[in-house]
């Protein structure tokens, strides 16, 4: 009997240090390196956003030569996200704030002791130079345009959940008639007057920019929104093929674009403020710091 106990007891001791093992090396603390885990790999998102120029230098920077940026989009990184997370894999990723993911997901971001993603920034509202002349009017309109994190995460969210972009953003509109009602102080209704908004599809910017088409449209413009790559959308600002943005991370993560088309537009200011870059893993991760991937 005493011969049996202790077998049997081994044997628990044996299963319980196999289950630990493994969720242990799943959550990134076994025997292997996170960078061996996930195979030395970040998967990132479309190749001209700001945010993977970034994560090409902070591999320099923090000496990760053996590591690999995988590009894809938005969607592509949140749907490796979303499978990891379902099966406690570690994973890293190239995070924004404000995203529905943090709403989504138990997330955080790695310490960024080098600064390599800047600190808080802010997403301004940029104009074809000369715009300003051409509609004063939409230009007061688009200069008042300012909200929160908050607000539009209401907006992302919405959408995230399968509701269309044009009715989330309406549906925000409508329930926020004091924001909407400064934003157009002073600024006249029209009718008919055309104006093109450029943007990304990223989540962020399809809030934003459907919110300020759904004011335009109630203030009587007749508004064209251009989907287009991060590089595309600037180059269209500047040459004047779309008359506007409000995409424009700065002063950090899109400065190699302002720099380059600072002569064919005008700033006019930050819509939001507090937005945050990074790499981003989810909290059952281990590691704390970018540091940590060197190893
Ligand atoms: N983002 C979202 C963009 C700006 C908005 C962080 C993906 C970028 O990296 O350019």
């Amino acid at each position: 009997m005493k011969k049996l106990s202790t077998i049997l007891i081994g044997f628990f001791v044996v299963i319980a240090s196999v289950l630990t093992g493994c969720a242990g090396q799943s959550a990134g603390d076994g025997k292997d390196s996170f960078g061996d885990q996930v195979g030395h790999k970040i998967i990132g998102i479309d190749p001209g956003s700001g945010e993977m120029k970034l994560t090409d230098k902070a591999v320099q920077a923090y000496g990760m030569s053996n590591w690999t940026v995988q590009s894809g989009s938005e969607a592509t990184m949140t749907a490796s996200l979303d499978k990891a997370i379902k099966n406690k894999q570690p994973i890293v990723v190239t995070g924004w704030t404000p995203h529905w993911m943090f709403q989504k997901y138990d997330l955080k971001y790695l310490e960024d002791p080098k600064g390599i993603f800047g600190k808080s920034e802010e997403i301004h509202t940029v104009i074809h130079k000369g715009f300003d002349k051409k509609d004063p009017n939409a230009a007061k309109f688009l200069d008042q345009f300012f909200w929160t994190a908050n607000d539009m995460g209401k907006v992302m969210l919405d959408i995230q959940k399968g509701t269309d972009p044009d009715k989330a953003a309406q549906k925000w509109v409508d329930e926020n008639k004091e924001k909407v009602a400064q934003w157009t102080n002073g600024v006249k209704k029209v009718s008919g007057k055309k104006i093109k908004l450029g943007y990304v599809a990223w989540a962020s910017e399809i809030a934003s920019t459907n919110v300020v088409s759904s004011v335009l449209k109630k203030l009587g413009y007749d508004v064209t929104m251009e989907q287009l790559g991060a590089g595309q959308m600037w180059a269209g600002v500047a040459k004047g093929s779309d008359d506007a943005i409000v995409a424009a991370w700065l002063p950090t993560t899109h400065a190699d674009y302002m720099n380059q088309f600072k002569n064919q537009v005008t700033d006019l200011g930050a819509n939001l403020k507090g937005t945050k870059l990074g790499l981003v893993v989810p909290s059952y991760v281990k590691i704390h710091s970018i540091e940590d991937l060197k190893n």
